[in-house]
């Protein structure tokens, strides 16, 4: 543990019981464990900004499978980019509904341009994607 550095902060009372009772409401356990969080939260927003950095993106979408072409659509724009589209998995929700799950590892623009590609495909309910991160720049 001797690459560990202790640092003080300062900052007003109000904000920092603000803070507190947030945190012990998300269930950390000191302010530590918290800010450490804050920190990785917001490289990896700086990672999607730099659309250059290899990243992580899931992405959700959900679809009437019943809806003409449209599954043939979505299959056809995940096999331009098999590079990039790491997995995914289909989940028919109901008789109608079904969910995709699609996991991709590349630059962030890429990855953002096929997850619109996808959700704004006619049909599509909802798309959502979840910016996350390969993790090696996170310790
Ligand atoms: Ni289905």
């Amino acid at each position: 543990m001797s690459d560990i550095t202790r640092f003080g902060v300062s900052l007003k009372s109000t904000l920092l019981d603000k803070f507190d009772r947030l945190i012990e409401q998300s269930g950390y356990k000191n302010r530590s464990e918290a800010i450490r969080d804050l920190i990785r939260d917001r490289m990896v927003a700086e990672e999607w900004i730099s659309s250059d950095r290899e990243t992580v993106g899931v992405f959700s979408l959900i679809y009437n499978h019943e809806q003409r072409e449209l599954n043939k659509t979505l299959t056809n724009i995940q096999h331009r980019y098999v590079d990039i589209i790491v997995s995914s998995t289909h989940i028919h929700i109901d008789h109608h509904n079904c969910l995709e799950v699609v996991i991709l590892k590349g630059k962030s623009s890429l990855i953002k341009k096929i997850t619109d590609e996808l959700a704004s495909t006619r049909g599509v309910k909802h798309g959502k994607l979840i910016m996350t991160s390969t993790g090696s720049d996170l310790d």
